[in-house]
This record gives C-alpha cells, structure tokens and sequence, in this order.
C-alpha cells in the first residue's frame, strides 16, 4: 500500500456497498425470515440474510478493495493475512445485520453496519436502518451526517432528565448482572429505552434522539460505525477509567454527561460480573 486513502473515498464505497446490503436484507425479510439457526445461546439467533447481507459485502468490498481485509460477525477474518502492520492498510469492519431480533419479529429497528479503518483507527462508517432507509455517517473528523444534516448530539446537563439507552446480552448471567445495574441506573435517570440494535442506539444518540448510550458486551462490528458517528456528533465515546470503549463497556454520553454517567455505572459494577 502506497498511501492510505482519504476518508471520504472509502466512505463513498461503504455507501454504495451499505445500500445493496440493506436491500438485500429488506428483500429478504419481504420473502420470509429463513434459515434460523441459534448460536451463543437458545435466543443469539442468525438467519440465511445474516449471511447472504455479509457475503454480498464481502463480495463488493473485494470487488472495490481487493488488497483489503475484512472483519464481520458472521465470517469473522477475510481478505488474507492480517495487515494491520502495513502502513496505510485497510480493514473493513461489518455488522450485516445489526437487531437480528428485530429482524426476526419485523420490528423496522435493523442495520447494515460498515466501517472502514486505517492502521487500526476508524475513519469512515455508515450505518442504514434496513427497514426505513435511515442512514447516519461519519468521517473522522469530518463530522456526523444524516441526509444532509450534520448532527450535534444532546446538551443535557442534569443526568436525572436524561433518556438513556442500553441493551443487554444473550448470555443469561450476564443479562442477569445487567439487570442488577438497570434497577439501580432507572431512579438516577429520566428513563431508558432498550431498542435492540447497537449500532443503531449510537445513532440516535448522535442525534439526541437519546440523551446517552451505555452497553456491556459490544464487538467490533457492533461499535465500529456508530462509535465514529456518535464521536463525530459530540459524543464522548469511551470505557471506564480512561479505558477505550470496547467489550468491558462502552458509554457514548455529551459531555455535560459523561462524567456523572460513567460514575454512576463506574459506582454500580457495569462493566464487571460475566
Ligand atoms: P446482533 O443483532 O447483531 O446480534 C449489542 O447489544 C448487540 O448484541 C446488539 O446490537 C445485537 O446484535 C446483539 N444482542 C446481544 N444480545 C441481544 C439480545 N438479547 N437481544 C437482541 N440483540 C442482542
Ligand atoms: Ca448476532
Ligand atoms: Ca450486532
Ligand atoms: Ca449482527
């Protein structure tokens, strides 16, 4: 790789490349879910459009960028041996569908979500609500997008009024410590709201649809778009104590915020038990 590519030209891909894949996905839940199996645990499903969305993605990006690699939740590495070490390389990170629950059961609350880093940082992403066509993006230091419009995330100041969203994971003890940290979090705040969809969650918070985002067991593909989006939008995207955001935890709050949030999540254990 000679130079790394501007920011604004891998997202012109990840556009066109989104845009077929939540076709696809739309198609498909048109004709009837199919192809249901069950991973993690008896509720972590994936359907027959989980994996076509991601293959098609494959297929486009190497298509586009056949020297990059790849990482999705469903086919995990593509494109050749890690070249994270090359300057200027690559790697595209993808949740063909982000809300597979929703999917299921047809709530319009589901997403392509793709992202394009660059020696390991995050520069580009997008992510489309399947359902309804909605499409956030981002570039690093480029700004927050949704059909035109830049966005500037909430100017909340007092955490007691503060709509606040989250999910919860398919593992049954995990989700059973979630809870814990919920009934403690809900007196503290103006409510919660629990969509389903990671990816998503990050994008209204972007907006100030919801004043902040806080979740425990987030993956790469999960975080990568709307974590750019939401930092791009005013949001301070990060973990406990300094930490990055990651699989720990990830709280996306204003920064009038961030810090009463992440104290009182700090304060309730969220990032720990299983
Ligand atoms: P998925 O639909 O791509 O599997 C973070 O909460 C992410 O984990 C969600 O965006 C969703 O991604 C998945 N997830 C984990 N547990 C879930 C649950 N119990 N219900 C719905 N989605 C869940
Ligand atoms: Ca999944
Ligand atoms: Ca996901
Ligand atoms: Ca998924």
């Amino acid at each position: 790789q000679d130079t790394a590519p501007a920011p604004g030209e891998l997202l012109e891909i990840a556009l066109v490349v989104a845009r077929e894949a939540a076709d696809t996905a739309r198609v498909m839940r048109v004709e009837g879910v199919s192809g249901v199996t069950t991973k993690s645990t008896r509720t972590d499903v994936v359907t027959a459009a989980d994996r076509a969305v991601e293959r098609q993605v494959l297929a486009a990006l190497r298509e586009a960028r056949p020297q990059d690699t790849v990482l999705g939740e469903e086919y995990g590495d593509s494109g050749g041996p890690d070249r994270s070490a090359v300057p200027g390389a690559v790697r595209w990170i993808v949740d063909p569908i982000d809300g597979t629950v929703n999917y299921l059961y047809g709530l319009p609350q589901y997403a392509v979500s793709l992202a394009a880093e660059v020696d390991g940082v995050v520069v580009a992403g997008v992510v489309r609500n399947a359902a309804t066509g909605d499409e956030w993006t981002a570039t690093r230091g480029g700004g927050a997008y949704r059909a035109g419009r830049r966005l500037r995330c909430s100017t909340e100041t007092d955490l007691g009024q503060a709509l606040v969203a989250t999910g919860f994971g398919y593992d049954s003890a995990r989700r059973v410590h979630q809870a814990r940290v919920l009934a403690q979090l809900i007196p503290q705040i103006r409510d919660i709201r629990r969509f389903g969809a990671a990816a998503l969650d990050l994008c209204l918070a972007a907006e100030g649809a919801v004043d902040a985002y806080y979740e425990k067991g987030l993956a790469a593909w999960d975080l990568a778009a709307g974590g750019l989006i939401a930092a791009e939008a005013g949001l301070r995207v990060a973990g406990l104590a300094g930490a990055a955001a990651g699989p720990d935890l990830v709280i996306a709050a204003p920064p009038t915020l961030f810090e009463p949030l992440h104290d009182l999540l700090a304060g309730l254990d969220a990032s720990g038990g299983p």
